[in-house]
């Protein structure tokens, strides 16, 4: 098989290696967007349609799949990375929102938006996900002391990598070409307003996409929908953007939060309760670290803030509703009693 023009899709050795002897000339694809009956796909000959059906296992956008000389599905190669999350309320099911994505860029503007904590929530769902993070300071023009806050974030992981940028100089935009080469996929992540869009445009080099610089001169007519959620870069990447990805929240991705925070895990197997919650238990070696100073205590509050909601946000619906109930007896004894206390 010719895997050249696949090169450009982000075929490489890992996918390469899982074909087998009996099927390795049969044509694969990436799926570059996912509609309710159909797949889009592209392959190295072009772009075309899959129709969906119960037989097929969960796939997403990103994903690469095989085919029969027919065309048919024939199977689903294993993923480098994978964002998803557990539907609302089910026991089982989950939604996979993007595959094999290489590198998130987490968007955080260097002004009012900046905040270490939503930072370290970001990189646990970048961790979960086995997809690389890059921190992206936006608005860096717009800062005093942009570098000061660079390193604070440099602060929660000496191999993390920083960047700050003002999205609107185009030579600044080089500063992520690195991540943006042949065959790379990258997605983006932060909150409204960062810059995101612009960054978009940026390294698309088309005005695709509304910022809300456009919006606030009203002139939405540049603003191009394509169906479509991977989109090529000028550098030769792909930028991966899907709606499920912007709204991701932390669900069953204590793994995630847990290597964020790979400092606080170490210190945590060293307590003298396995269950230890950190908080003011006898023998807390997480305590003693912030007592000694190894420790930031903000760093402790973050991390079990971000526990705590990813274990709220995992617990099923039924368990949800054994809560609420349980709460509403709770509501229900306290009002009788001061009834009774009344009569
Ligand atoms: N000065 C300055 N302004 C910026 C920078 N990046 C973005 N902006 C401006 O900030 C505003 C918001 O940028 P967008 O790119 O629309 O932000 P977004 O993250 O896409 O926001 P949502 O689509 O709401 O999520 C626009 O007016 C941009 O021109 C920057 O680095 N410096
Ligand atoms: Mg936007
Ligand atoms: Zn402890």
């Amino acid at each position: 098989m010719d895997t050249s023009e696949l090169t450009q899709l982000g075929w490489r050795p890992f996918f390469q290696q899982q074909l087998d002897l009996d099927h390795w000339d049969h044509p694969v694809c990436r799926v570059v967007a996912q509609h309710r009956n159909r797949l889009e796909l592209l392959s190295g000959t072009g772009k075309f349609d899959l129709a969906l059906n119960p037989d097929m296992p969960a796939i997403t956008v990103g994903d690469w799949l095989q085919l029969s000389p027919e065309g048919r599905f024939l199977r689903l190669l294993e993923r480098q990375s994978l964002f998803r999350r557990k539907a609302p309320g089910s026991k089982v099911k989950e939604q996979l929102i993007a595959a094999n994505v290489d590198t998130l860029f987490i968007v955080t503007s260097l002004n009012e938006d900046f905040s270490l904590n939503r930072i370290e929530r970001y990189l646990s769902l970048a961790n979960e996900a086995q997809v690389e993070p890059v921190v992206v300071l936006s608005k860096a023009d717009l800062c005093a002391e942009p570098e000061r806050l660079r390193r604070e974030v440099q602060n929660l992981d000496p191999l993390l990598v920083v960047e700050t940028i003002n999205c609107l100089d185009a030579r600044e935009i080089g500063k992520l070409l690195p991540w943006c080469g042949e065959g790379a996929t990258v997605a983006l992540m932060g909150s409204s307003g960062v810059g995101k869009s612009t960054l978009v445009n940026a390294l698309l080099g088309d005005e695709v996409q509304d910022t809300g610089a456009i919006r606030d001169k009203d002139d939405k007519g540049r603003h191009v929908t394509t169906g479509r959620s991977l989109h090529p870069m000028k550098g030769g990447g792909l930028l991966l953007d899907t709606p499920g990805l912007r709204e991701l929240q932390l669900t069953n991705c204590d793994e995630g939060v847990n290597s964020t925070f790979a400092e606080i895990t170490a210190f945590a197997k060293q307590c003298r309760f396995t269950d230890c919650q950190h908080a003011g238990e006898p023998g807390c070696m997480v305590q003693d670290a912030i007592a000694r100073g190894d420790l930031d205590a903000r760093r402790l509050s973050s991390y079990l803030k971000l526990m705590r909601e990813q274990a709220f946000n995992s617990a099923t619906l039924s368990e949800k509703r054994a809560r609420d109930k349980r709460f509403g007896k709770m509501i229900k004894s306290v009002l009788s009693e001061k009834q009774a206390r009344k009569t």
